[in-house]
């Protein structure tokens, strides 16, 4: 069975779960969870790393012992150290870990005192008020389980759209290869770019007469055939992921890319107005009675219904079809706009590579700038800088921008918010920086209110110029603290503040939504990686995909600017 890099993240994260359960070293639990977090962000399958000769060590939080364990994954499917473990721990108690409210301690009080050793047992316990009788739970734990466990259940699995992309690219690459088949392209969320997408929509254009469900259904990571039907089909792959395909005629394939990219609700204003002009818009064509009058491109079907393409990522029936037809569409911000990246880490902290290194890639990108953003002191479990190395590294930055030539090395620090809304560092010495990201790493559990306050008043200080991933969600992981973001962006426009977009795909933080009310609100946003490596440079993508989700235009972005502008927009009264 083929594994990506979403699998194999999992199997480790499910090893580092039942090490704590068992009470391990906190370093080795740490060390899986570091890994499966640098396979979630690996832009390219490890599989095809390994292929290519790759040696995986090289990877951030990645030493020989676990390269040697993802490469026994790739080979042969199964971890030997996990049957290990499993043999000790039930495997069912690290899905119980995962459930908010119970750690390791809980589960595995749990399981000592009622032999709960799955969620399903979980749920007999909680119903029959069980719970409430094990020292150290009382009933309102009882009861925030059995909310839990409500809420696990209406909730399904979505990919996160790196997970997605290394699922879809393998299987587009069969798709094209099956005979007869002539145009194949991803429609669906995956081509709106939404950040997890639930399954992928695959539309093709055939030769007549080939059969190109039968190709479809015989591909290598096939679970189970839901359904087939020589224009439609639906299969489940082994990892769970659910793909759509459709075999459309060639004269319909641009109205059948439009209807199944969706979104649902763009599509239905659509149709809308297609029938105030007295037509009809499905999937096959706009039709003015029996008569296609447009069909086999997208655009044609816009153009007849008076207006100018509309991007994917804007199809979500937030306004792009007024504005749209106002010809006020935004010119949606691209990778090719972008002029550095302002938040990357080094050896220094937790990166793997050297700022030479980092800075080499990033020229290598065509970019202006890099900034240097390793921890703060407070991070020790990162390698956070003690006040004498960020002072070491200020010098070594200014030593290196004499040396290296076609970039400019920006000395920065992604410095702790801490809990009383104090940074990390002293005035002084951030004051040495170009600028600063400032991030919340820790107390995540604060009410809104103090959340909020905690960030506003980080934001008072004058060294305070970028806010790091401000709702601290990872996706499908952890969701985001508590937080009035529109305090804190209205904060930030006053105090001359702005953003981040991070664009590691774990994170895209803030995501569209938010994107799209700093635009509204005039504050500039930030596209950074978080980059750890140099591969991790790649994330941008993501990050302007999620900024076009947004409506963000080249403008709205800070890292779009030359040097001299970007460093000018950053300058604070008082620093
Ligand atoms: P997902 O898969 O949950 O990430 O999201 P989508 O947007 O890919 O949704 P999906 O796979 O259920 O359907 C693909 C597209 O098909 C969807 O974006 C719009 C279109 N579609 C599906 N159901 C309907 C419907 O009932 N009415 C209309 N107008 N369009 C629909
Ligand atoms: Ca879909
Ligand atoms: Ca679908
Ligand atoms: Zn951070």
């Amino acid at each position: 069975m083929p594994l990506h890099n979403a699998d194999i993240a999992e199997t480790f994260r499910k090893v580092a779960d039942l090490l704590e359960i068992e009470g391990a070293n906190e370093f080795r639990v740490r060390a899986y969870r570091n890994a499966a977090g640098t396979l979630a962000g690996l832009p390219q399958d490890v599989s095809t790393l390994i292929a290519d000769g790759q040696d995986l060590s090289e990877l951030p939080a990645i030493g020989d012992d676990l390269a040697g364990k993802i490469a026994e994954l790739v080979d042969t499917g199964a971890l030997q150290a996990l049957d290990e473990i499993e043999t000790r721990v039930p495997p069912g108690l690290s899905e119980m870990i995962r459930l908010p409210g119970l750690g390791p301690k809980k589960v595995k009080a749990l399981y000592d005192a009622l032999g709960v050793d799955s969620i399903e047992a979980l749920r007999e316990v909680a119903e029959s008020n069980k719970i409430r009788g094990v020292p150290g739970f009382g009933e309102k734990t009882e009861e925030n389980i059995r909310d839990a466990l409500d809420r696990l259940e209406g909730k399904e699995q979505r990919l996160r759209l790196l997970d997605a992309e290394h699922v879809a690219t393998p299987l587009m690459e069969y798709i094209r290869a099956i005979a007869g088949v002539k145009r194949a392209t991803i429609a669906g969320s995956f081509r709106r770019r939404k950040e997890t997408v639930g399954d992928l929509d695959i539309l093709v254009t055939a030769k007549r007469g080939s059969d190109v469900t039968k190709g479809f259904i015989g591909y290598g990571e096939v679970d189970e055939v839901v359904s087939q039907g020589s224009s439609r089909s639906t299969i489940i792959l082994q990892s769970g992921f659910s793909v759509d395909l459709r075999v459309v005629p060639e004269v319909s394939y641009g109205a059948a890319m439009l209807y199944f990219t969706g979104s649902k609700a763009h599509n239905i204003a659509l149709r809308k107005r297609a029938i105030r002009k007295g037509w009809k818009l499905n999937e096959y064509g706009l039709f003015d009675g029996d008569d296609r009058i447009a069909g086999e491109r997208e655009k044609e079907v816009y153009d007849k219904l008076g207006l100018p393409f509309i991007a994917p990522m804007l199809r979500e029936n937030r306004g792009e079809i007024a504005a749209a037809a106002k010809g006020a569409l935004p010119d949606l911000v691209t990778l090719e706009s972008m002029n550095g990246d302002l938040h990357c880490h080094t050896k220094a902290s937790d990166g793997k590579f050297t700022i030479r290194e980092m800075a080499e890639a990033a020229k290598g990108k065509g970019y202006d700038y890099l900034g240097i953003t390793d921890h703060s002191r407070s991070q020790t479990v990162a390698g956070g800088l003690s006040d004498d190395e960020l002072a070491a590294q200020i010098d070594e930055i200014d030593a290196l921008n004499e040396e290296v030539d076609g970039i400019r090395i920006l000395k920065s620090s992604e410095v702790d918010i801490l809990e009383d809304g104090s940074l990390d560092f002293p005035d002084d010495l951030l004051a040495r920086l170009d600028y600063t990201v400032c991030s919340i790493h820790g107390a995540f559990n604060l009410t809104r209110e103090k959340q909020t306050d905690r960030v506003v008043r980080a934001m008072d200080n004058p060294q305070f110029t970028i806010l790091g991933h401000p709702t601290g969600r990872l996706i499908n992981e952890r969701p985001a603290y508590a937080i009035d973001l529109e305090k804190v962006m209205q904060a930030a426009k006053e105090r001359g503040c702005f953003l981040e977009l991070n664009a590691h795909p774990s994170r895209l933080d803030i995501d569209d939504t938010r994107c799209k009310m700093a635009r509204d609100m005039g504050i500039k946003v930030a596209i950074s990686t978080d980059a750890h490596s140099v591969n991790g440079l790649e994330m941008m993508r993501f990050g302007v995909e999620q900024a076009g989700r947004g409506w963000l235009e080249a403008g709205d972005v800070l890292n779009t600017r030359p040097l001299d502008v970007l460093l000018d927009l950053m300058k604070r009264q008082g620093r």
